[in-house]
């Protein structure tokens, strides 16, 4: 694990143009540091996803397009706390509907912390946690042959390329059968002033978020990173629709990564590409769309249109 992580990190900074991969953010600072990112005022996308699932609960239980006298898994990919999900959730047991939740988490404790918060609010809830790889639990859930609704919340899916998402719903459909449908969760393309404020915000957390690589860089691998002396520097064009951040040198310097064993030069204003967050439109998503099997249904949008829950069918 840690291995990978050192190899990962050498072939990023060994590149012409650096870049280290935004998956490494989320150790246990991250973490906690993302939890304050979603509470920024600047940080609209998680606001705009719990508006949809509180103010169109109807709406988007109809979307997913299950019949009341058919039992069905509904699979959450990363549900993380639940906090959204949770509505869909209460109104689908309010109306009747027959159905098992099963959030999917890498993270064990995760899950267990989900468990523990949404059971005793929806008592007759039926959970079935599965902690591992999406695709190798959604390969053997396969066998139930139940009609099955995926959920990929949060515009998770923006931390990936064009060509990573098309491979990535590619394979999620390879694990679906036709009928069955997902909820693709996905920030929108919207001018500059309001998608770079939420990337850049006024309290510095989404810089410390960032520049936390570099801590956890230097305890688990033992570098020698100064911290100060590197800048947090996201770019957004409306045009391209595609939010990035990166890590800037303020000076020229030389850091050394100890469990690798070499030493890496930034040039003074060199940047090094850690995330992209990519924002959706319908053009992009057909796109991504373009060589699976899944069709587009619906799109149910906040009140402002910020952002957008796509409804598949495959
Ligand atoms: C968790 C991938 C949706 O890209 O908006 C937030 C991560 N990075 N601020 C995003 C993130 C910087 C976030 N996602």
């Amino acid at each position: 694990m840690n291995s990978q992580f050192a190899a990962d990190v050498d072939a990023g900074l060994s590149k012409s143009s650096k870049t280290l991969p935004s998956k490494y953010f989320y150790d246990k600072k991250g973490d906690e540091l993302f939890m304050q990112i979603m509470a920024l005022p600047e940080y609209y996308l998680t606001r705009a996803e719990l508006e949809i699932f509180t103010e169109q609960t109807p709406l988007l239980i109809d979307a997913l397009g299950m019949n009341k006298s058919q039992h069905f898994e509904l699979i959450e990919m990363g549900a993380g706390d639940g906090s959204k999900t949770k509505f869909l959730l209460k109104g689908l047991l309010d109306q009747g509907y027959d159905f098992d939740y099963l959030p999917i988490d890498i993270s064990g404790n995760v899950l267990e912390h989900l468990v523990e918060t949404l059971q005793p609010e929806l008592l007759s809830l039926s959970i079935k946690a599965q902690q591992g790889d999406y695709f190798e639990i959604l390969k053997t859930l396969k066998d139930s042959h139940a009609p099955k609704v995926v959920l990929f919340l949060g515009s998770n899916i923006g931390n990936q390329s064009d060509e990573q998402a098309a491979a990535f719903m590619y394979s999620l459909g390879e694990n679906l059968a036709p009928g069955d449908r997902v909820v693709l969760g996905a920030d929108l393309i919207k001018p500059v002033d309001v998608v770079l404020p939420a990337y850049n915000d006024s309290q510095g957390v989404t810089k410390a978020f960032n520049l936390n690589l570099l801590t956890r860089i230097n305890r688990e691998l033992s570098g020698d990173f100064d911290v100060s002396q590197f800048e947090h520097a996201p770019e957004y064009t409306e045009e391209e629709g595609i939010a990035k951040s990166f890590i800037q040198s303020k000076v020229d310097q030389t850091v050394t990564i100890g469990a690798i064993g070499q030493t890496y030069s930034f040039k003074a204003g060199e940047k090094v590409h850690v995330e992209i967050s990519r924002k959706y439109n319908k053009k992009v998503l057909a796109g991504i769309l373009k060589d699976t099997d899944f069709n587009l249904v619906n799109t149910l949008k906040d009140s402002k249109a910020y952002y957008g829950d796509f409804i598949l069918e495959r």
